[in-house]
């Protein structure tokens, strides 16, 4: 049974076509860099937007048409999501795809029916992967809608609470494990405060280190090679979300002693609503061996919440590329969509508009990153703005064979440092806009 009947397999047409159902520019076998678009891009489809989003807002009900789902939360509409699911990402042509525990299957009333749905729907989403191809970039565990987690999983005061939270850690664990999951992310959920009054932030930071920490120590007791990553995000349920941004997050890792097992996922919508651009959380990432995989989307300029929008902005996905080709890539992370249709994008061929228009973005990003590298704009323009240090004094700085008495000396001698040069600014930004 076909769910989006009028809908064929997306093909790439070219930069010509006026085709809305066809790529424009997401060529996945062309080359690019070395290495095809595919193999670059690796994009994910995530299950809990694009197959559980209602269009619901804190005004107003759901606006979804969604014909196949019969709006109960029974395992045969569960089951028939699935179906629904793989005939999309087979008709799009992604590879990958991401979702929460909660968003496949059913909670039941105790913890073992409810691991019992989801392993009847993970034995379906297996199959249909073994059928089509469609592989598992990540799993994660809902621990954030159920009243349960009002006042967090790990770092909530309820002891049993962060049990209950580490058993389906454990079970979700599994199940990415038994779907060949290439990653398993932490995103915070209510890992939070609202209020410093009630809160001993000491003791939940501890608590969920070693919740990680558990995490971890099961992943290697069966055998699971998958990377974790840890999500950032500053506000949004709570005040203050402790995995904040790339820098709090690689300090807590740090600090606990996590580092060699965990890496982040970085996600466009977090960033700036940490008051930091995309570029900046990539680059703070990626410089310190920090960047596992991204969650595709942006925010609204005029919005201050995480509006999950799909990303087509080719400056920013140009300025996603160019951090993700200097390190050579994202595998076995990749670009997931975590973004959303828009409530009044409620008709189901909305959902083929926004991720074509996502995937062509992040094409044209990455042919426009490749070129800007290729003629190396950008890069021998820094390393002749950082020359002083490839040299003299400079060099001995970065080499650490220098005192503050030498540089005192060697300033007392010079009498003035060379002059300044000029950041050029406006004209790096002309340039890269020749590029798009
Ligand atoms: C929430 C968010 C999550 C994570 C997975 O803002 O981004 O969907 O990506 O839990
Ligand atoms: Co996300």
């Amino acid at each position: 049974m076909a769910y989006f009947p009028d809908v064929s397999k997306i093909e790439y047409e070219g930069p010509d076509s006026k085709n809305p159902l066809a790529f424009k520019h997401y060529n996945p076998d062309e080359v690019v860099d070395g290495k095809t678009m595919k193999e670059h891009l690796r994009f994910s489809v995530c299950y809990w937007h694009t197959f559980r989003g209602t269009g619901v807002d804190p005004f107003g009900a759901p606006t979804m048409i969604r014909p196949w789902d019969d709006g109960t939360d029974s395992l045969d509409n569960a089951l028939r999501r699935v179906d629904v699911a793989f005939e999309f990402m087979e008709k799009l042509g992604v590879e990958f795809y991401c979702f929460h525990d909660r968003d496949v299957a059913p909670e039941g009333p105790t913890l073992a029916e409810t691991n019992a749905n989801l392993d009847k729907v993970v034995a379906h989403m297996k199959q249909w992967q073994q059928q089509t191809g469609i592989k598992l970039l990540w799993g994660t565990a809902n621990l954030f809608s159920h009243p349960r987690y009002v006042h967090g999983a790990a770092t909530s005061p309820n002891a049993d609470v962060f049990a209950y939270a580490a058993a389906q850690v454990k079970k979700a664990i599994e199940i990415t494990q038994e779907l060949g999951g290439q990653n398993y992310v932490f995103w915070g959920g209510r890992e939070g405060y609202h209020n410093l009054y009630n809160t001993d932030m000491k003791r939940e930071l501890d608590h969920l280190a070693r919740f990680m920490h558990m995490a971890v120590e099961f992943a290697k007791s069966i055998g699971f090679t998958g990377q974790f990553l840890f999500e950032p995000k500053p506000k949004e349920p709570t005040k203050h979300q402790y995995d904040f941004d790339a820098a709090a997050c690689i300090n807590f890792i740090r600090t606990y002693g996590l580092e060699d097992y965990i890496k982040l996922n970085i996600e466009t919508n977090h960033a700036t609503l940490a008051g930091h651009t995309m570029m900046h959380e990539l680059t703070y990432a990626s410089i310190q061996g920090f960047l596992g995989s991204i969650d595709a989307n942006t925010g609204d300029l005029l919005l201050g919440w995480d509006t999950d929008q799909f990303p087509t902005d080719v400056y920013l996905t140009t300025q996603c590329m160019l951090v993700i080709l200097n390190q050579g890539g994202l595998a076995p992370g990749g670009v997931n969509f975590d973004a959303k249709v828009r409530r009044e994008s409620f008709e189901p061929i909305d959902l083929f508009y926004a991720h074509i228009g996502g995937m062509d973005a992040f094409a044209r990003g990455l042919k426009i990153a490749a070129q800007i590298r290729k003629d190396g704009v950008l890069t021998d323009f820094i390393k002749k703005r950082y020359r002083s240090f490839d040299e003299g004094i400079g060099k001995k700085i970065e080499e650490g064979t220098v005192t503050f008495a030498d540089l005192e000396k060697y300033m007392l001698e010079k009498g003035n440092p060379d002059p300044n040069e000029s950041g050029r600014q406006e004209l790096l930004e002309n340039i890269i806009n020749e590029y798009i």
